[in-house]
């Protein structure tokens, strides 16, 4: 190990979390990643995979020697391109906070790491059970102290080995809206920022989890109560929450002066390292432009170009405006790219007033729907079979209702009145499933409330099936 280690990254830190639900990526993935971030000047790689169980669920056990080499080559990637490599546990399922046991053990996992060479960490405490067990309340006042108490151990016992290291700290509200609904207890944040040691930085999400936007004007009150800027964890690409979507859209939502107000950007991305190209290239963008004003939409456009290459298909070309259709068609979390929210309007002019009453021509909504639905059969040839794989399931369901849209149109321009049925599309086997079921029954409305389908066979696909008990004996 180094006696002196130098940073890449002296000031902001800024790049990627493996941070979510879902399946690790592989090794060959955060190759492909790193290789990107280091062509796009990304500085920073936190691994914290929710599912690595031995970083979260079996935080205690330790690492078997096949997997402290995956992580010693991990590293030395990071290493070989410039850029820096946290590690992090979560041990708040089940950790004691007044237990030296549990310390000691959590000290032991992050020694496996230092064994390597790793010296920046970080503690993770969200998504955990809110509040303290009864062993633990005898010995704090509330659960923002024992954090504070863990962590500050934590990272005196890290910098006593390396004066530099680097410690991050996820609290467990770690957006406005938790910390509104008081998540952690009341003043869980104003307690932090009081007790926790001025030289760990605080991840924060934003005004939500998913933050469509952030902007340095709410950050103030934060900051305020933390004493310190925030680390910004940005989960708007993440998808793990839908796994029907990805996100292609630009890096946006986040006005420049932000970059002022921030400890820096880690880009907790779509679980595909394959699909995350754009998010990433306009993230850098958005990191180093230097002039007042940030276009998105322009940011997207050129990292699209660059993304396009990798759409080579072994049969027909796709091309350029099928393409953009296809990227518009997962966008943003809560916006859809102008391509794609154009398709949306036309088709609705098409299928939600009876069939030529409002003269609307449906020709711009054949050509979109067309276009698209043919983009969609082409990415089945794509030559980069990874990149295929990572899409597959969405194009499929995209194509499938391109599909519908356009064989129903067709139906209607025969005859208006003409009901509209598929024998590709049948029940059960075509939006299918007990989710798709449930789902049928509460209706959310734009607002976010819900509201219940009072139709009871609206919701039942499926004819109705009597259950065996496993006894044998039929049950009702
Ligand atoms: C979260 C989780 C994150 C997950 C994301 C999106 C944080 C701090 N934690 O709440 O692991 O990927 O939502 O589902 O964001």
């Amino acid at each position: 190990m180094p006696a002196c280690f130098e940073h890449t990254s002296s000031a902001m830190l800024n790049g990627v979390i493996e941070g979510f639900y879902g399946p690790p990526w592989t090794d060959a993935e955060r190759i492909q990643v790193l290789d990107w971030m280091q062509s796009l000047g990304l500085n920073t790689y936190f691994y914290a995979p929710k599912d690595d169980l031995k970083q979260r669920l079996l935080w205690r056990e330790p690492y078997t020697p096949s997997e402290l080499a995956m992580l010693a080559d991990l590293r030395q990637a990071c290493l070989s391109r410039g850029v820096d490599f946290v590690f992090a546990l979560s041990p708040g399922l089940d950790m004691s906070y007044a237990s030296s046991v549990d310390l000691d053990q959590l000290k032991e996992k992050y020694n496996q790491l230092r064994s390597l060479g790793v010296v920046d960490f970080a503690l993770l405490l969200d998504d955990i059970p809110d509040g303290l067990s009864a062993n633990d309340q005898a010995r704090f006042a509330d659960f923002a102290s024992a954090h504070s108490h863990l962590a500050n151990s934590l990272y005196r016992w890290i910098r006593s080995e390396h004066a530099r290291s680097r410690f991050l700290f996820c609290p467990t509200p770690y957006c406005d809206r938790m910390h509104r609904s008081h998540l952690g207890g009341k003043g869980y944040l104003e307690i932090l920022g009081r007790q926790l040691d001025p030289n760990i930085d605080v991840f924060w999400t934003g005004p939500e989890i998913i933050s469509s936007e952030i902007t340095l004007e709410e950050l103030a009150a934060i900051t305020r109560l933390l004493r310190r800027k925030p680390l910004i964890w940005d989960n708007l690409h993440a998808n793990d929450y839908d796994g029907r979507r990805f996100f292609c859209g630009p890096y946006s939502g986040r006005p420049l002066d932000l970059r002022q107000g921030i400890r820096g950007i880690l880009h907790n991305p779509n679980n595909e390292a394959l699909l995350n190209l754009v998010p990433w290239t306009t993230l850098a963008d958005y990191l180093q432009t230097q002039g007042e004003s940030w276009d998105p939409r322009a940011s997207y456009l050129k990292a699209m170009r660059q993304w396009y290459a990798q759409f080579e298909s072994s049969g027909n070309p796709i091309s350029w405006e099928a393409f953009l259709l296809f990227g518009d068609c997962f966008y943003l979390p809560q916006q859809h790219g102008d391509q794609a929210q154009c398709l949306l309007d036309e088709a609705s002019k098409v299928f939600t007033h009876p069939f030529g009453s409002n003269g609307h021509d449906p020709g711009l909504f054949r050509a979109l729907a067309t276009r698209l639905r043919d983009a969609c059969r082409e990415v089945v040839h794509l030559k980069q079979r990874p990149l295929f794989n990572a899409l597959y399931r969405r194009n499929w369901e995209l194509r499938e209702e391109m599909d519908l849209l356009l064989h129903c149109l067709g139906l209607l321009e025969q005859n208006p009145l003409s009901p509209l049925c598929s024998d590709y599309h049948l029940p059960g086997t075509y939006r299918g499933g007990l989710v798709r079921d449930v789902q049928r029954l509460l209706t959310q409305g734009e607002r976010g409330g819900f509201e219940m389908q009072t139709n009871p066979s609206a919701h039942r696909v499926n004819r109705p099936v009597s259950l065996k008990a496993t006894d044998g004996r039929s049950k009702e």
